[in-house]
């Protein structure tokens, strides 16, 4: 099997709703799209690096030039055999794992196309916890919300997505909007599956705030403090009954060993951009399946083209949380795949069984979302 050309496009998506988070309010999602063509096959990835370096440090365009400049050369150089082989290659470049991400997970979608399976499949290959006796065709799903106007209106939209089905609400929050937040929602809901989002926005002198939770019965507790800390977590996570759960912090299975280790938290959020693609995040999942730890799948408000990779290693064994993979429309009013990704009556979202991220990318579709695209070959 051969590739004979990369494709980079640069995506824009509006939003339905704006979604505010304690780094920013997003109106439009801007992601770069990686296409991998060889051997008839097309192959495709999304990088979830975000316009600014809010959440963490990669953007549109330090992912561009990192993929164009580093990544894709290394494709034209060497020999791919399999997925696995471009983590390999790309250990020498330091860093810069959404744009890393963003094309191993094109050429998952290639190689997965060229056998004619389901990522889901080889996703299920790779892994090396206890199997199933059969993969999940279905699988729970939750929804993350983001900051409103005011906790009534909060308690609102989260009442909307619990009558769309939805079985586990997170919620942003942010220093002056957290426990209030907390306090509205369970007085409506006693009894759902509540997390809380913070997003770094927090510091150890702000410990009595997150004891005052364990009062509310949340799933967890997501990156209160530093994106790149993990020891001040431990202090943290001793102090409280319910489980911190890290984002931003944990860019390897390394650092997830460390933060477990360390007490630093109970649960991790994998997002396979943030780790540098789909074979680190597996190993994560792992590695957390050998301790006993939960881990969930994140999200990035990834298009189709995410989402689909995204359904398929959430279906992995050790998922055992709900992730933030919520419906096509949740996040946009048309999706550039078909089918759109759906959440029924029970919460819960159909894992794709055609090959590869089995959705189909409509050109159309992209076409109007387009805002730039490279079309780059071996030299
Ligand atoms: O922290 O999980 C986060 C979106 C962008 C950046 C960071 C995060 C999020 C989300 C959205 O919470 C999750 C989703 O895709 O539904
Ligand atoms: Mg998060």
């Amino acid at each position: 099997m051969s590739i004979d050309r990369i494709a980079l496009y640069i995506i824009r998506m509006p939003l339905v709703a704006p979604f505010e988070t304690s780094f920013g309010v997003e109106t439009v999602e801007e992601k770069i799209l990686v296409r991998v063509d060889g051997d008839g096959i097309t192959g495709w990835g999304e990088c979830v690096s975000m316009e600014g370096p809010w959440y963490s440090y990669e953007t549109t365009r330090t992912a561009w030039h990192v993929l164009n400049d580093f990544l894709v050369p290394l494709v034209w150089r060497s020999p791919i055999a399999a997925p696995q082989d471009l983590p390999r290659l790309a250990a020498r470049i330091r860093g810069h794992n959404m744009a890393k991400a963003g094309l191993e997970a094109a050429l998952w979608d290639w190689f997965a196309k060229g056998q004619g399976v389901p990522l889901q499949k080889l996703f299920f290959a790779a892994q090396t916890a206890p199997r199933n006796a059969e993969l999940p065709r279905r699988i729970p799903v939750g929804v993350s919300v983001g900051l409103q106007a005011t906790p009534r209106a909060l308690v609102e939209r989260v009442r909307e997505y619990l009558s769309e089905g939805y079985t586990r609400i997170k919620i942003k929050i942010k220093p002056g909007q957290d426990l209030e937040l907390v306090r509205a929602l369970r007085a409506e809901f006693p009894t759902i599956r509540l997390q809380v989002d913070a997003n770094s926005a927090y510091s150890l002198d702000d410990a009595a705030i997150f004891r005052a939770m364990d009062d509310y019965n949340l799933l967890l507790i997501e990156q209160p403090l530093s994106n790149d800390d993990i020891y001040q977590h431990s202090k943290l996570q001793s102090q409280l009954k319910t489980a911190l759960c890290l984002d931003e912090s944990i860019h390897s299975a390394a650092d997830a060993e460390a933060a477990f280790e360390l007490g630093a938290c109970r649960i991790i959020n994998i997002k396979p951009g943030r780790v540098g693609g789909f074979t680190e995040a597996i190993k994560i999942h792992d590695l957390a399946a050998r301790r006993g730890a939960a881990v969930w799948c994140g999200g990035m408000l990834e298009s189709g083209i995410g989402r689909a990779a995204n359904v398929a290693l959430a279906s992995l064994p050790n998922f055992s949380l709900p992730g933030d993979l919520s419906a096509s429309r949740r996040y946009f009013t048309q999706d550039i795949v078909e089918p759109e990704f759906e959440v029924d009556r029970e919460g819960m979202m159909a894992v794709p069984t055609l090959p590869g991220i089995g959705v189909e990318v409509i050109p159309a579709k992209l076409d109007r979302v387009t805002v730039s695209s490279a079309f780059l070959r071996p030299d």
